[in-house]
């Protein structure tokens, strides 16, 4: 135990009426929701970069939180290391996430890299087996150096490819070391600045490639986990290749890696490409692609990534409707990419965040099972296709333009609209929320 979060107690269910702040008044790991534990539903993980690596800067000024691990020696990140698996236990979280950055100091050469990423690796393993917190998942960064800047799979300077391969084998290994349940791709600086200096065709046949050499890796070495892509639309690049769930679904198919590589869907990404977080997740679930999603918010005025802590119970509710729709996770789980606001100081206030963020969780994902297991909702939608479960319904889906033709003026066809009840559907919710 570091000293960082002395007098935090570690945080236990008391329930809806209890006044502590230190405590879940909904997260309730072991209570049962659809016969299954609270905690195995949601499957929360804490990611290290927002939380530890962060310094609280913004556009217009640098850093405002002082950490006692910040600086670029082994020393400062195995402190680091040691306050994260602090606060793992303090939450008891069943899951964290890194990429390799977060996690190490930054080396003169990609084999001094490795080098640090593996020390630390060791020191993460031996407080996973004094019971830390299971990887949910592990990714590399390829977009804070300055050497990917124009991208990294798809950078127009082969060597920069090369760096960035060789990095996502040495993330690829420490995640199948550490038993991860899924690796991570994000590929923030995958895009372009201007189309001026840009070759599209180029660019996607190298992120095609990089992605399937990523794949062929994952089965060499015998990684069991899945491998998750994360669309978003832009920032910081001004356009993403990975624009959003049917973008990618898009480039998977091309690459014919749609059977190998799962979606990992963030709130805010969402946002950003303007759509809503349940309709990414239910686009994904339609394609068999869910994987796993970052829960986080945006603020809706400011049109950034502004990775705030979940707060809005409604908004989460429909979400996890769409996950246990699709029947829930399975290695994916609920990461929190979200970060304090930079005022935000104080050790507890990482705590804080967490015991909020997962309470709102809890919360909507029972409000979710409610809706599900009430049933209205999905007899409505059951109800509103119903004519396409008959025989010549589903026979015309077989057929051709003339023969339907046909059908329509010998049976005199003539639609009658009816109402989608809208409006009925969302009072049916606010039942729930
Ligand atoms: C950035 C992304 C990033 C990924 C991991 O917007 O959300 O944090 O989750 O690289
Ligand atoms: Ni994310
Ligand atoms: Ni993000």
């Amino acid at each position: 135990m570091t000293d960082f979060f002395d007098g935090i107690p570690a945080i236990r269910y008391e329930g809806p009426d209890s006044d502590n702040d230190f405590a879940f008044r909904h997260y309730n790991p072991d209570e049962e929701v659809m016969g299954k534990r609270m905690e195995d539903h949601l499957r929360f993980a804490v990611c290290y970069w927002h939380n530890f690596a962060w310094p609280g800067g913004d556009p217009f000024g640098g850093q405002t939180f002082l950490r006692p691990w910040f600086g670029d020696t082994m020393e400062h990140a195995k402190l680091k290391a040691d306050v994260a698996f602090d606060m793992f236990r303090i939450l008891g979280v069943p899951f964290f996430c890194f990429h390799d950055a977060d996690v190490r100091p930054e080396g003169a050469s990609f084999a001094e890299n490795t080098r640090n990423l593996n020390e630390i690796v060791d020191h993460f393993a031996a407080h996973m087996e004094a019971g830390g917190p299971q990887l949910l998942w592990g990714t590399a960064n390829l977009f804070s150096n300055r050497r990917y800047m124009a991208g990294a799979a798809t950078n127009p300077d082969p060597d920069v490819f090369a760096f960035a391969a060789a990095t996502v084998k040495s993330c690829m290994d420490a995640t199948h070391r550490l038993g991860g349940q899924n690796y991570v791709l994000w590929g923030g600086r995958e895009g372009y600045e201007t189309l001026l200096n840009t070759d599209l065709a180029r660019e996607a046949e190298q992120a095609g490639r990089f992605l399937s050499m990523v794949v062929d890796y994952k089965h060499k070495i015998g990684f069991k986990g899945t491998i998750l892509v994360e669309p978003k639309p832009q920032e910081p690049t001004k356009h993403q290749y990975d624009y959003d769930v049917a973008t990618v679904y898009g480039f998977l198919r091309r690459f014919g890696l749609e059977n190998e590589v799962k979606m990992n869907i963030e709130q805010g990404h969402a946002i950003l490409a303007g759509h809503s977080f349940e309709h990414e997740l239910a686009l994904a679930a339609s394609l068999g692609i869910l994987g796993s999603i970052d829960m986080n918010r945006n603020d809706y005025q400011c049109g950034w990534d502004t990775d705030h802590f979940p707060n809005n119970t409604p908004e989460v509710a429909l979400a996890y409707y769409e996950v246990l729709r699709a029947g829930g996770f399975d290695t994916g789980g609920t990461n929190f990419d979200a970060k304090l606001r930079r005022q935000s100081l104080d050790p507890e206030d990482l705590i804080l965040a967490h015991v909020g963020a997962m309470d709102v969780c809890a919360r909507g994902l029972k409000a979710a099972a409610a809706m599900l297991q009430d049933g209205r909702l999905e007899e409505a939608r059951r109800a509103r296709y119903a004519g396409w479960e008959q025989d010549a319904a589903q026979a015309m889906l077989g057929s051709d333009l003339e023969t339907i033709a046909a059908r329509v003026e010998a049976e005199d066809i003539n639609p009658q609209p009816r109402s989608g009840k809208h409006e009925k559907l969302e009072n049916l919710v606010n039942r729930f929320v």
